[in-house]
């Protein structure tokens, strides 16, 4: 019998969605809380019930440990899945959970506390016996004692900070002379970030991979690992792809590893999912680097070759019963993939990109733990990713595959994102190839920033496609119920529209046939066929070629998601001409929220500027106002309640002008 009837998720975005599913798979009750900025994310949606726990910066809610046990005991929650990131690795959160006699669904508050110190977890697991890098990690602390150790290490060396991790609080030094002056900067950076300047060294591995073992135990002494991950694709210490297993494992590496692993997990008392992170260098020796205590973002692929639910597992830990599988339960079977999509602008040195989500169409051909929905927003309070997308294949290379199949039917729009930059790094040989190590992002694109080359004047032509359709489609919407085929053979029309992309980029779309067209700009010419138009996909042939593409368009401005490339342009010429067409008299909601006021009824006549509804979005309110003047046609919403962005509110039908 299980001892966790109610379970509160102390997180936000894909996380606390996927303990959710598992939670609600299991007849659990699910408690969501939320800041303000995510009143009405998805993860308040999923959850049974739901509790504020302040405003959307993190320090005043998802990190206020108060907060959160409040949100636990006033709901009933007996136990507290911390996800990942925020309270997840925080001894004192543990504690806080254990004195108020709800589950942690996490280990011992012991065992965070010696993980999260460099020196005290070297200095346990040479214990312990787990290969450690060479190096210094004991407290004497004198620059003295430092300088003379790092010169028994030698260069290439590591200082690190003990209170660091993920790669914070880390210099390389290359030669002993600025041994010195590296102390004594790393000292004072890890004495403003963590408050604690204590410092480590250790030899340098050059190029190594990042191998980590998953690591389960329960509380009767029973400890197994799930094998390993290769999470070596990185960028500034954020992992942008990982897999399972890793591309250059043997079964008796894995044996050592595994039995390492084990090993580290016991030493600490640890109970539940754990990750012992290790660098495996080019000749095969593999070193301890730092535990995860933790279920980690990636823990879908070990999920995938296992065919394990881990969230099933760290409940049935965190409620006192035994594991129930032994290490030669464990089989792994087939490779599997995952890639994080962020929103973020690979152009502009990867810089976060926020702000209303217009669509959001994950893959219907694979797996997707994502905490976003179309209509809602990316907030810049939170990490900046929003979705994983895991593929499984019988080999790595059918998993590859089916990963830059998954993302070329994948489009976010709205905020930028990583999408066309992975399928880009999914493609590079040595990432094909299985050679990936750490250095693989800054060897194959450079520090800053990435780009992927101009895009195809075809790609151009599809969009001007795209509006010169979607134009006439809804300047017929309201009026006539007209096949759309028939669109393109209108008497009084030119047969002709030009777009205008950016102030030089003009291009003129012909109309040889229905469905058929010309596209030209300048020297350049592309034949276009529209095979098929539906709300947020089309199928066309360009230049003898069938492609599909993803497209939302928003006024002037037409998102539109290739296979391997995204593009989203906003026509200059059409601004007037789309304002006509309904812009104006077709009222949708600017933004996702509460309709609390329809302030006109059916047949009303309205002016420009006339107060139509109020809409309440992230504590505010918004007055809707009218753009035209003109008669109420209908109204498709009702106030109280919920309304998606771009939703209608309400059609007035434009006053009859002098000279029509
Ligand atoms: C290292 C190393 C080389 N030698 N330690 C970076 C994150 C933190 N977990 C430890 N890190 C490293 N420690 C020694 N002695 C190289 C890295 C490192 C790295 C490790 C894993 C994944 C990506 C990385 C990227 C750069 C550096």
């Amino acid at each position: 019998m299980s001892k966790i009837n109610t379970l509160l998720i102390a997180n936000r975005g894909e996380i606390a969605c996927r303990v959710m599913r598992t939670a609600k798979e299991q007849g659990i009750k699910t408690i969501a809380v939320y800041s303000d900025a995510d009143e009405l994310a998805p993860h308040v949606k999923m959850a049974d019930d739901a509790v504020r726990i302040g405003p959307a910066p993190v320090n005043e809610s998802y990190l206020i440990i108060d907060n959160i046990i409040q949100a636990a005991k006033d709901t009933g929650a007996d136990a507290i899945h911390p996800g990942y990131g925020f309270l997840s690795e925080n001894a004192a959160f543990s504690q806080a959970c254990a004195d108020a006699g709800i589950i942690f669904v996490g280990p011992p508050e012991k065992a965070i506390d010696v993980m999260g110190d460099k020196a005290r977890s070297k200095r346990a697991m040479i214990e312990a016996g787990v290969p450690c890098v060479p190096g210094y990690q004991d407290e004497d602390q004198s620059d003295d004692t430092l300088i003379t150790e790092a010169g028994k290490i030698g260069v290439p060396l590591m200082v690190k900070a003990a209170a660091g991790g993920g790669g914070r609080g880390m210099r390389l030094v290359h030669d002993l002379e600025e041994v010195p002056n590296a102390i004594k900067l790393a000292r004072s950076e890890a004495e403003n970030a963590f408050g604690n300047g204590e410092l480590i060294l250790e030899k340098a591995i050059i190029k190594p991979r990042h191998v980590e073992l998953q690591v389960f135990a329960d509380s009767h002494g029973n400890c197994i690992h799930l094998g390993e991950r290769d999470c070596s694709v990185q960028r500034r210490h954020q992992k942008v792809i990982e897999e399972a297993p890793c591309p250059v494992m043997t079964p008796e590496l894995r044996e050592q590893m595994g039995k390492a692993a084990v090993d580290a997990a016991k030493a600490v008392d640890y109970v539940g999912a754990g990750t012992i992170e290790f660098l495996l260098d080019q000749s095969g020796e593999f070193y301890f680097l730092e535990m995860n205590t933790r279920l980690q973002v990636e823990h879908p692929v070990t999920e995938e070759i296992t065919g394990l639910d881990l969230v099933a597992l760290q409940l049935k830990v965190a409620s006192g019963d035994f594991l129930g599988l032994e290490q030669s339960d464990v089989t792994l079977s087939g490779h599997a993939m995952e890639i994080r999509l962020y929103a973020e602008d690979p152009a502009d040195d990867f810089l976060p990109s926020t702000g209303h989500i217009d669509l959001w169409k994950p893959s219907s051909l694979s797996r997707v733990d994502s905490g976003i929905e179309t209509g809602g927003e990316v907030s810049p309070f939170y990490d900046s990713m929003v979705a994983k997308i895991i593929t499984h294949g019988a080999t790595r290379d059918e998993a590859r595959r089916r990963m830059i199949k998954a993302l070329s039917e994948t489009a976010l729009f709205g905020p930028k994102t990583n999408r066309d930059f992975l399928v880009d790094a999914l493609d590079k040989p040595d990432f094909v190839e299985g050679q990936a190590t750490t250095a693989f992002i800054a060897e194959n694109y450079g520090e800053d920033g990435v780009d992927l080359g101009e895009q195809a004047f075809s790609t151009y032509a599809i969009a001007a496609v795209l509006q010169h359709k979607l134009q006439q489609k809804s300047a017929h919407h309201l009026a006539l119920n007209v096949n759309h085929e028939m669109l393109d053979w209108s008497n009084n029309r030119s047969l002709e529209t030009v777009v205008q992309y950016g102030d030089d980029q003009t291009i003129q779309v012909h109309v040889d046939a229905p469905q058929q067209y010309t596209v030209t700009e300048g020297e350049q010419r592309v034949s276009v066929k529209l095979l098929s138009l539906k709300p947020d996909m089309a199928k066309l042939n360009v230049d003898g070629h069938n492609v599909i593409v993803i497209y939302h368009a928003h006024h002037r401005t037409l998102h539109l998601a290739l296979p391997a490339r995204s593009l989203t342009v906003t026509d200059q010429v059409g601004v007037s001409a789309m304002e006509d067409i309904g812009g104006g008299g077709t009222v949708v909601a600017p933004m996702h929220g509460q309709l609390l006021e329809i302030l006109v009824e059916a047949g009303a006549s309205v002016s420009k500027g006339d107060k139509l509804a109020v809409l309440e979005a992230m504590k505010m309110q918004h007055e809707i106002l009218a753009e035209i003047d003109g008669t109420v046609e209908m109204i498709a919403a009702s106030a109280g309640t919920q309304i998606a962005a771009d939703d209608l509110i309400m059609e007035i039908v434009e006053k009859e002008s002098e000279e029509a």
